[in-house]
Parts: C-alpha cells; structure tokens; sequence
C-alpha cells in the first residue's frame, strides 16, 4: 500500500516539504484533497480534510492493512494513529490519549467514530462475551449522545453540542473492559440551546401532549434513526421507567417554549391554564407550585425573613427560558452518567488482571473567530489555549524523551509558550474569568460595560490584552464594548455585551426546590441541589465561566499523564462540498491549528525516524552493500553502510534502535533515488519471474 503513496498525490508528510511555508503546505494538501487523500501525516500528528463524500478507506481490509503495522508503513490514516497509541498502550502499559480539533464540521466526530471501531475491531480476537458487550455498550453511547447531544447548525448538519472525552479502559490482554465519559456542555451558555431542535432530531411527535413517539409524519430513515437509538438504550441498559422519563422532561421543555406571560394589572399571569398542568403532570409535581415557581420567586430578606417577589414579565420569560435549559443539560448529563455507571470497570483485580490501561479519545470544539464574538468564543478559545499549551510541552516533551531513550543529544529548542495568554484569562484575581465572577457577585445592577471597565484597570499592561479605552486609535473596537485577546493563534476581538448574563446561573432557586420535590424519582435523582431551603441557600452556584474553568483544567490533568496523539480535523468549505478546496478558509485553519509551527518543532530536531530494520528494508536497493540483502553483522551496520554511500554523515544521528535523520531533504533524496530504482527493479524481477534471465 505504501507503494500507492507515489509522488503525485503530494508528500504524505508535510515534514518532507521542500521549504515549510504556507504556500507549500496548502498547495500539498489541496493537492492531496483533490487526489481523494485527505489524511496527511506531520510525523505522528495525523492532519485530516472533511471529504465530505463517502470514502471506501474504513473497510475491513484497510483495517486488516493498518493492524499492528508501523507509522510510516502505510499512508497516513486515522487507523494508523488509532493503531499507534493502541501499540503503545498494549506494548508499553502506557495511558494513551488521542486528541481531535478542528472546527465546526471539519470531521472531528466522524474521525473520532472510525477510531472507536479500529479499536472495536482490532480486540477481543477470540470474542470473549463479556469483552463483546462491553465494545457493543461502548459503541452504541456514540448513538445515545448524539441523538441528545447533537442537533443541525447552519455549519454542520449533525453538530455537536457538547465537548466529549472518553476513556476506554483496557486488561492485561488489550481487550477493553469499561470506560468513563466526561461531556463539556457549553449549549447552555452558548444561548443556542434548541430544544425543538433537539426534540425534532429525536422525532418526537409534533404533538407535544402525545410524548410517545408515533411513526405518523415520520420517514423511513427516521424511522430508522429513532430504532437505532431506542435500541442502543436498551443495549445499554436503560429501562423502560427511564426511558419514559427521558420522553416526559423532553416533553416538558417543548410546553415551556410555548408558555406564554401577560400583565395584568401589574401582576404578571399565564396565559393559557392547559400548559401548565400538562407540565406538572409531566414533571410530576403540583399545580399550584408550578405555577408559583413560574410567577414568583421565593427571597430571604437580611433579617433571615421569608418573603415572596412577583415576577415582572420579562423575568418570568427569563426564568421559564432558564430552566428549560437546565432540563436539557441535567437530562443530559443524567444520561451521561447513567452510561458511565453501566460502563465503569468493574470487579478489576490488578494482581489478577495486571495493569488496568487507558486510552482517552477527546472530540472537543476548536478555536472560533467569528463576525461576532462573544461569551461563547472566549471560553472555547481559552479551551483552546490550553489544549494548546499542552501540545506545545507534550509534543516537545515527547521528543525529548524519546531522544534520551535512544542516547542521542539534543539540543532544546525555543518555541512560543502561551502560558501567559492562559494566565491571562484562568489566574485567580487578576484574570478574565475573576473579573467577570466579581462582576456577577456584586450586589446591584453592573452592567457588561462596568466590566469591562475593571478589565482595563486591571490588565492594561497586558502585552495580551487591549481595548479601544487603552488603544484609542484602534477604531475596530467600540468603547465600553470591545476588547481584544492575543490568542495564540491570532487577534480575536470580543464583544462584552452578555458576558454578565451567560456567566451566572441563571435559575431561580424556586425551580430546583420544585423539580426536587417531584414524584418521579429519576427527575428528583437530577436535582439533588434542590435539597436545600431558602434559607440554607447561602452559597451563590459557581459561575458558568469558572464551572467551565474547572472542568477544562481537569481534562488537561487528565491528558497530560498520558501519550498523546492528535488528529487535526480541516473543513474545506463552508457548503459542505467534496469538490471545493477553499483556499482563504483553509490557510485560516491551518494558521490557527498551528500546523505550521508543528512542521517547524517537528523539524527542528530530527524530522524523521525510523528503527533500523525498516529503513533498511525501504531503502536497501539504493546501496550496492545492502541489496538486495547485506551481509553485515546488524541491521544497524548495513544502515550505516546507505547513510556512508550517500554522504549523509553529517545528517543522521544513531539511536539504540532507530536511524536519526535531520532533515528531510535527506529522506527525500533517498525517497526519490528509491522512485526512479522501482520501475528498473520491476522489470527486473519480471524478467527473472519469466525466466529470461
Ligand atoms: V461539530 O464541532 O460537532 O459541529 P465535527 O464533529 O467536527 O463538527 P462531524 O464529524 O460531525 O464534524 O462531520 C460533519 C459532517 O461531515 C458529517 O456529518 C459527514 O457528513 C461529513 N464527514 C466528516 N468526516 C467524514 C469522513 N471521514 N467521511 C465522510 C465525513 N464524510
Ligand atoms: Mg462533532
């Protein structure tokens, strides 16, 4: 197969790029895009284009090609990373993760599928039952959280709403035995959180009263679709009481969009007496209190008082608003941890089993420039940051220590450490997300501008940071509205208006006592905060801005421990075509993955290697010693003996195992040396096979 990887579908490592510019390294991969190759190595990273097209490359042959085989043995595929950190993990009884970015659409959820079956695939071999069903659970969660999780955007028609990292837990043997999701929901401040979206891409009846799917309207593929899903929570696990909950709080959020408020005679009212009582029958809790919980909100005063506030209309509106989103989100994670529980490891006996191993698979949101950007934008971006600041010291540490395994010096080299971008939105006090949670605990009204306010005093020296207050000749920004982070990957200008409202918790505490108290005990399961009295409640809830902090520094705890491998995910157009290779918004992904910066780190120190005995077995026909087999005392030898012919010296390094090469010009002579001996090669051999020689 490595033989197909012939010249004119371009360099199947951008490390082998003649110079590494932005230029060469879009014209190789529109190059490679148009060729029907849209996998791309720099080194172990694989760089993957959205082909938007059915692609024969994921059958069982291709995954029988990749099984156990070298990096460099085969072209660049998801299955050849897949197949590298499983190596790892299995060979080494290393932790293994496997990180997937990109943006909106690039593919990052469809790579992240095909590596879970590699893996499916590629274990179990004498299909162990308890083995099978815990792949057969693991596989179907995919089809439960996309069905809740994932709903059409204008940019991705299967889009999804929640970051995901799931460990896959694995014996002594490399067979999986459990494993744990971890979701990132931002939809709930995301604002976009649709839940007739949501309710449509699980097919509900238009009828919202009628929670039951019925097939009437339905076409065979959502017929389909909703039969797949109904029976991955059965695999799973989850019983016919759940299920119908599931239906019921779905319900539910579907009636609360369509309540309805009026004033009357300065008292907000329902409109519309129906709603509600289908509501309460649904949820399970009284009338009266619903209706309360939505007209009033419960307050203590100073003086440890108990007093009741009408809502004004707009408040009512807030709140109904507010918690159908955190119905969403608590359903949401209810189900999550429903299937952790199903698919934790269980009775595992390291002194019977051996090491319990792990590979983790992240498919999380990429760094976002919009038009318009807000809340949203800068906690993915910070997301960002910080994935990326784990590369940057992952990758380079990776290097380093492979160098040190192999005995080779090396010289470290610089590179851009963003840590102080990080710092500037994450550092207690004086960051970002800090001011912003003073901002929301301040008692009385701040507005979005104050805020920003207390940003520029307090980080107007930042080389990161800057406003149209601190840079008054930058017309771009609009005072009391703008500011300006220097993110790694480049200048994004945020809009602070909403920042305070998508950063507090915006549900009454009237709610949570009430979904608490329900009679449905799976409801009540999801609200055990409501536990508390009014006048218990003394804690505000952590901010949206600081739950996403905290979630985001312990995923990257999480990845840091482990081997890391990336899969970077490029959309090629935005009208999902499998034609268009648009350049303009190619070089924007390329800039802000970094990729050119990871050519670069890659080259700096040695930018290929390769154990002896394969180098020799691609390359041996270009020395007369070594072809077609040498007589030298070690593989090593016979490669010194090429490297020698070659006058490469001064280019390669020795390693216990592998041949060191700087850079890839080197290679790339051997590469094409190796090119033009084939077709003599063939002839040759074809000769002999007829006899004529
Ligand atoms: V989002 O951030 O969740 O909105 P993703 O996850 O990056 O986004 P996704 O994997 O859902 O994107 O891919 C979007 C669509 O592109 C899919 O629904 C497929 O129609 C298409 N796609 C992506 N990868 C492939 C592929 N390898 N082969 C064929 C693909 N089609
Ligand atoms: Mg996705």
């Amino acid at each position: 197969m490595a033989e197909l990887e012939g010249l004119h579908f371009g360099k199947s490592d951008f490390v082998l790029l003649d110079e590494v510019t932005m230029e060469q390294f879009l014209e190789n991969l529109k190059l490679r895009f148009e060729e029907g190759r849209i996998y791309t190595f720099i080194g172990e990273v694989v760089v993957s284009v959205n082909p938007y097209r059915q692609m024969d490359i994921y059958g069982n042959d291709v995954i029988e090609a990749y099984r156990g085989r070298e990096l460099y043995e085969n072209p660049p595929h998801l299955y050849a990373v897949a197949d590298a950190a499983y190596k790892a993990m299995k060979r080494r009884a290393k932790d293994t993760c496997i990180v997937i970015s990109g943006e909106s659409g690039a593919g990052k959820t469809e790579a992240s599928k095909y590596i879970m079956q590699y893996i499916a695939a590629i274990t179990n071999p004498s299909q162990r039952q308890e083995v099978e069903s815990v792949k057969s659970v693991l596989l179907k969660s995919n089809c439960v959280l996309e069905a809740f999780g994932n709903a059409k955007t204008n940019r991705n028609d299967n889009s999804s709403r929640f970051g995901k990292y799931m460990d896959i837990n694995f014996n002594f043997n490399g067979d999986p035995t459990g494993g744990h999701i971890n979701n990132y929901l931002l939809e709930k401040v995301r604002g976009r959180v649709c839940v007739c979206d949501l309710l449509k891409s699980l097919h509900l009846n238009k009828d919202p009263t009628d929670y039951t799917y019925t097939s009437q309207g339905a076409s065979t593929d959502d017929r389909s679709h909703h039969r797949a899903v109904m029976s991955a929570l059965k695999v799973i696990g989850f019983s016919q009481e759940e299920i119908n909950s599931i239906y019921k709080i779905l319900a539910t959020i579907l009636h609360l969009g369509n309540l309805k408020f009026e004033n009357e005679a300065e008292n907000v009212q329902l409109v519309g007496g129906d709603l509600v009582m289908h509501i309460s029958e649904l949820t399970g809790t009284e009338v009266e209190s619903m209706r309360k919980a939505l007209l009033y909100r419960t307050v203590a005063t100073g003086g440890g008082e108990v007093i009741e506030k009408g809502h004004s209309e707009q408040e009512a509106s807030y709140g109904r608003e507010a918690l159908a989103k955190a119905l969403y989100e608590r359903l949401f994670g209810w189900i999550v941890g429903r299937i952790n529980s199903v698919i934790e490891v269980k009775n595992y006996n390291p002194a019977l089993h051996g090491k319990n191993t792990v590979i983790g698979v992240l498919d999380i949101y990429g760094f976002e420039i919009f038009d318009n950007n807000s809340f949203e934008q800068f906690c993915i971006n910070y997301c960002n940051e910080k994935l990326q600041q784990l590369f940057i010291e992952l990758i380079l540490r990776q290097e380093q220590d492979e160098y040190q395994r192999e005995g080779i010096t090396w010289q470290h080299i610089e590179y851009f450490n963003n840590q102080i971008i990080v710092d500037l939105v994450e550092q207690p006090h004086k960051g970002i997300i800090s001011i912003l949670d003073d901002a929301c605990l301040t008692v009385g009204k701040v507005t979005d501008s104050a805020c920003l306010d207390s940003m520029n005093d307090k980080l107007g020296h930042h080389p990161h940071f800057t406003s149209r207050k601190l840079t008054p000749t930058d017309k771009t920004m609009e005072f009391n509205r703008h500011f300006r982070i220097r993110h790694y990957a480049g200048d994004v200008m945020y809009s602070v208006e909403g920042f305070l409202d998508k950063n507090k918790d915006p549900l009454f505490q009237d709610f949570k006592r009430l979904m608490f108290n329900s009679s449905d005990p799976i409801l009540k399961e999801m609200w055990p905060d409501g536990k508390l009295s009014i006048t218990e409640v003394t804690k505000r809830p952590l901010t949206a801005a600081t739950l996403f902090k905290n979630s985001i520094i312990a995923l990257v705890d999480k990845l840091a421990c482990k081997e890391p491998y990336y899969v970077r995910c490029v959309k090629p157009n935005e009208v999902k075509s499998p034609m268009l290779f648009d350049d303009a918004r190619c070089q924007h992904q390329v800039a802000y993955l970094g990729l050119l910066e990871n050519v670069h780190v890659r080259r700096a120190g040695f930018a290929y290697r390769q154990p002896y005995d394969r180098f020799l077995q691609r390359y041996k026909m270009t020395c007369e010693y070594t072809w077609p087999n040498h007589l030298m005392g070690s593989d090593r030898e016979a490669v010194e003996a090429i490297v020698l012919q070659h006058n490469f010296e001064g280019d390669v390094a020795y390693g216990h195992t592998k041949l060191f090469v700087r850079t890839p010009r080197t290679l790339f002579t051997l590469e094409q040396e190796r090119t033009a001996l084939i077709p003599i090669l063939v002839l040759f051999l074809q000769k002999v096979w007829r006899g004529a020689l």
